[in-house]
């Protein structure tokens, strides 16, 4: 049942923005194989591990690109391809264009202690668009899927409306349903088995999804960009930061 589900998962050699945007609408996501070149990808892996080492073998992740120096993090998301794919998908399915602002990057490595409280936290992005490159897998224990249930909602007209939906789904009964349903391999849950150096995109703000937790002893590292926030300019937002 898994098995097929993967192969549900359209993947492009060539990404093409039109046709990404279409995978992503009947799969909920789409995928880039080889994006990634291999020497780049082992420098990120070797960065990954060093800083889990360092940190104790515990989880930790790097907010923007300010420390990722030397590996192909850093200039990803100035690189005209990668910016000019993301805008397009945007473009082609919100129909507007694209907003002229960066991505919000995560570089997450998810290890030892801390590996199971940054799992199955089921839950909807501030963005539209999420790119996701995973870095490392794990080589033991749970695979580390990416869970989705796929484009849920719309994105709202208000910030209000953003702020009901992520408090409908933040809170302990309906993490406890979703776990649920994830722990009897419910089909509502799609399992997504993520490739190192595959480029994945989906709709971050409009699907439920996490990561599958991974064993203590394991590393599982994903590389984040999130791109477009259609609250930015909301005065709500603007207020509710500040205070
Ligand atoms: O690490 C992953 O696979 C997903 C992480 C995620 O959804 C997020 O950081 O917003
Ligand atoms: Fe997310």
């Amino acid at each position: 049942m898994q098995e097929s589900m993967h192969h549900a998962v359209h993947r492009f050699s060539s990404p093409d923005a039109s046709a990404i945007v279409s995978a992503i609408d009947r799969d909920g996501i789409a995928a880039v194989e080889n994006f990634v070149d291999p020497a780049d990808l082992d420098v990120a892996q070797q960065f990954v591990r060093q800083s889990v080492a360092a940190n104790g073998g515990n989880y930790l992740d790097f907010k923007g690109s300010g420390q990722l120096d030397g590996t192909f993090l850093k200039s990803l998301p100035s690189d005209p391809g990668f910016v000019g794919l993301c805008h397009g998908i945007y473009e082609k399915s919100i129909g507007a264009p694209a907003p002229d602002t960066g991505f919000y990057q995560v570089l997450r490595c998810l290890s030892g202690s801390l590996a199971r409280s940054n799992s199955l936290n089921f839950h909807y992005d501030s963005y539209v668009l999420t790119a996701l490159i995973p870095i490392i897998m794990p080589d033991r224990g749970k695979r580390g899927d990416l869970l989705i249930i796929p484009n849920v909602r719309r994105v709202r007209s208000s910030y209000a409306g953003n702020m009901i939906d992520k408090i409908l789904l933040d809170n302990p009964l309906s993490q406890g349903v979703l776990r649920g349903l994830y722990a009897r391999k419910s089909g509502l849950i799609r399992h997504v088995r993520l490739v190192p150096g595959t480029l994945y995109l989906f709709y971050g703000y409009r699907t439920i999804h996490t990561n599958e937790t991974c064993d203590p002893e394991a590393i599982r590292s994903t590389a984040l960009f999130h791109f477009a926030d259609p609250h930015a300019e909301s005065g709500l937002k603007t207020l509710l930061r500040r205070h």
